[in-house]
């Protein structure tokens, strides 16, 4: 009866292939079992939490992709276009009419199938997400190095490096809407499902390791602020307004935050290229049920890596889905992102230790005081199949945590543990966790029933506990379950914020001491951009007087941009602290990489192709994409080469494409190509645009010339006569007078391994 009643199981879990962990109890074999029960109490032993026969899903990387293939559809030629109801369909191009004769008469309503085809059309949108609306997705996996986290958690994982746990992350920006541009300066999301053998374990973080507030209670003024404003709608994608401006100057706690919004961390190149941060401070729990505080971090493999304000400025208009299109291009290309999975552990004795409260969401944990431990890695390597189930269906709840991981009272965390269970209902319903991208790969078990849209068909008659049932119905149980941190909870009931929880300007301090001049540079520029946005004097005079808590060159030099408060003196001395990790320089890979970077070769007819075939393979060898841009989309002609030959195609027309798009630039030689190229505005501006944004330009012989006139630069060095090998670099501009194809190999050699 067991063994047939285990080969029932796989039924209620959709037929995952499992592997049982049983605990047989006595003689239960006996086949009287069902009818008297076993010899002694086999019934209540059942009821017994420690005694529950536990069934664990043997989960692998792929187990996610099994899973969602239930719901796939392959499209099909052989079968004919039907109704939802699957009847087969002559014509789906004329409504259903009353015709006099040749002329139209009236659409006839009766017409079922063109009434549906509206209905579901006119019900296709759901609400968007109250914040992190535009956003995309990718699956990949986890693992863990090793098990050194097992001195922390018992969450298998973290700690078992024979797993490969599937994930699904979604990249978001917060400000705008779903069809809003990818390159807004704002802040990312990074929320990242992890479908564990335990259950999904959602870690929903940024790309910047701090936050507006303290106090989850504040997280609808904090989005009112921001969002478009609400008398006329504006602005989309922007925190450039007064509303946003106003509030933050009014709230000093988001002061931190505020420093990295205006930073180069809010305008990143790639989603590829940022780092993450589960920001809040949550708990791991060992199997001897001793806790730490523990923060979550992911370090991209290429480094951390921005646009320029300028460029992205521009793309948000040449290419609003810039980075939805990035992540995809790499992961069909093979250049699968990756990161780093670092834990920063506190321990429970130390909680108080600090000059900050450990607990506070605008605070990092300073990475000289805790450092970084590496446990694992993160790797995306599948786009989705189709972006609206998938990737906007996908829904995360920080609640949503496994054994061996816990919360802290971090109130920010705490405030988030109720309102994203909440907002799934109003944008999914209530069985949002049983749409395939969420469901989890392990077994779900229980007795929650019905609401809207409900796809599970139990069987059975009990759907309560306790119940008179015995194998097959979920009972309670202790053996792998989620259990509370047994935490020792002493208070009074108020509403207030610790002492610590009053200090806003030390760590905006920390954060901008640490950032190199150029960065200091675009922050000082992103600021002034910012609050010349708003027209209230009000609004502008405020921000600059509270800079001035933070440092006083700055708040001077953004007061005089904006027309702002000058300090005459500083509000309170600059502590004059640094962390390297707060720079985004920091991250830069100790073996440089240009893998996945994007390369325009701009060419004209008469260019040089054996200098652009060998450049080109030495690129492709470090695993960078090459882009061929002409004064034509087709075929362009070599030098000595005749108009009909098989010419080398251009992907794009110099006004198909901008250089903004482009990581570097390169213009080979070849003497009537370079003249085109010189008597060409658009082409002349792809050069100057791609000097302008410290752009890496290389230019062969003829093309020499051409790149010094357009910069305006005459510094540039350049080879001692046109026939030199030797390259000369400077400015970000590399020339040579010739290029010697044979050293091609060599130049790949040297790409590749980041010399
Ligand atoms: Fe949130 C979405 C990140 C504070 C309430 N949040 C959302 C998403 C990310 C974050 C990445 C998009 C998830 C997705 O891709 O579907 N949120 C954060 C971080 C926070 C934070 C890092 C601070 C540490 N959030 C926060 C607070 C509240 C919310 C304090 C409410 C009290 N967040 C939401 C939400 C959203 C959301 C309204 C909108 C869509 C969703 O949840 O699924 O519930």
């Amino acid at each position: 009866r067991l063994l047939n009643t285990m080969c029932d199981i796989p039924k209620y879990f959709n037929n995952h292939s499992i592997v049982f962990d049983i605990t047989f109890c006595g003689d239960w074999a006996g086949n009287s079992y069902a009818t008297s029960g076993c010899p002694g109490t086999c019934p209540e032993r059942l009821m017994d939490p420690t005694n529950f026969v536990h069934a664990i899903a043997n989960i692998t990387e792929t187990a996610k992709v099994k899973d969602l293939s239930r719901n796939i559809v392959e499209p099909s030629s052989s079968s004919g276009l039907t109704t939802d109801h699957g009847v087969a369909i002559p014509d789906t191009d004329n409504w259903l009419k009353a015709m006099d004769g040749e002329h139209a008469g009236p659409s006839l309503l009766e017409d079922q199938i063109a009434r549906e085809k509206i209905h579901r059309f006119d019900h296709e949108r759901i609400p968007e997400r109250v914040v992190h609306a535009r956003g995309t997705g990718a699956h990949g996996y986890f693992r863990v190095f090793d098990d050194r986290a097992a001195k922390w958690t018992k969450a298998g994982v973290l700690t078992d490096p024979s797993r490969t746990t599937p994930i699904f992350i979604r990249f978001s920006t917060v400000q705008g809407s779903r069809g809003s541009a990818d390159t807004v300066r704002d802040v990312r999301g990074f929320a990242i499902k992890f479908y564990t053998e335990e259950g999904n374990w959602d870690l929903v973080g940024n790309n910047i390791p701090v936050f507006f507030i303290q106090d989850a209670i504040k997280f609808p003024d904090i989005i009112h602020a921001v969002k478009p404003e609400p008398h006329n709608e504006v602005p989309q994608g922007q925190t450039a307004h007064n509303n946003f401006w106003d509030f933050v100057g009014l709230q000093p706690e988001s002061a931190h935050m505020v420093m990295w919004a205006m930073s180069d961390r809010a305008i990143p190149r790639s989603f590829r290229m940022m780092q993450g941060f589960g920001v809040n401070t949550y708990t791991l729990i060992n199997n001897a049920g001793q806790r730490v505080f523990v923060k979550f971090h992911m370090t991209p493999e290429l480094g951390v890596h921005s646009l320029m304000w300028d460029e992205a400025l521009k793309i948000a208009g040449q290419d609003p889905d810039f980075h939805r299109k990035d992540l995809e291009e790499a992961i069909k290309s093979g250049a699968y992102p990756k990161w780093t999975f670092g834990i920063q552990v506190i321990e429970e004795k130390d909680e108080h230790s600090f000059d900050f409260d450990i607990l506070d969401a605008t605070k990092v944990w300073p990475e000289s005081l805790v450092p970084v431990q590496p446990i694992g890695e993160l790797v995306l390597n599948r786009t989705v199949d189709e972006f609206f189930p998938e990737t906007e269906q996908a829904a995360f709840c920080t609640s949503h945590v496994v054994p061996g991981i816990g919360f802290s009272d971090d109130p920010l965390l705490q405030g988030r543990n109720f309102s994203y269970f909440d907002t799934q209902i109003t944008r999914l319903g209530i069985n949002w966790e049983q749409l395939p991208i969420n469901r989890p790969v392990c077994p779900v078990l229980n007795h929650h029933r019905d609401g809207a849209m409900q796809h599970r068909i139990h069987k059975g008659q009990l759907n309560y506990w306790p119940n008179r049932g015995s194998v097959g119905h979920p009972v309670p149980t202790s053996n792998g379950s989620y259990e509370e941190y047994k935490q020792r909870i002493v208070g009074i009931k108020q509403r207030a914020r610790s002492a610590k929880f009053q200090e806003h300007f030390n760590q905006a301090q920390l954060f901008y001491n640490s950032l190199t001049d150029h960065e200091k540079a675009h922050l000082i520029s992103a600021f002034s951009f910012e609050l010349s946005h708003c027209d209230d004097q009000q609004v502008y005079e405020t921000y600059t007087k509270l800079l001035n808590n933070i440092d006083y060159e700055l708040a001077k030099t953004v007061a005089q941009n904006v027309n702002g408060i000058l300090p005459d003196k500083p509000a309170r001395q600059n502590h004059g602290k640094k962390d390297a990790a707060l720079s985004q320089t920091h991250f830069i890979p100790k073996t440089p990489t240009i893998k996945s970077r994007r390369i325009a070769i701009l060419i004209a007819d008469g260019f040089n192709l054996a200098e652009v075939e060998s450049v080109r393979a030495a690129l492709a060898s470090g695993l960078a994409t090459t882009w061929i841009i002409g004064p034509r989309r087709g075929k362009i002609f070599a030098h000595g080469e005749k108009v009909g030959g098989a010419g080398l195609v251009a992907d794009h027309h110099y006004e198909g494409q901008r250089s903004t798009l482009f990581d570097a630039l390169y213009i080979p030689s070849g003497a009537e190509h370079a003249k085109s190229i010189a008597s060409n505005g658009r082409a002349i501006h792809w050069i100057r645009e791609a000097f302008g944004h410290c752009k890496a330009i290389g230019a062969i012989g003829d093309a020499v010339p051409v790149v010094r006139e357009a910069i305006g630069l005459p510094e540039i060095r350049v080879a001692s006569s046109p026939d030199s090998t030797e390259v000369q670099s400077s400015y970000g501009v590399v020339t040579a007078g010739k290029y010697d194809v044979k050293s091609a190999v060599t130049d790949a050699l040297e790409i590749a391994t980041g010399n």
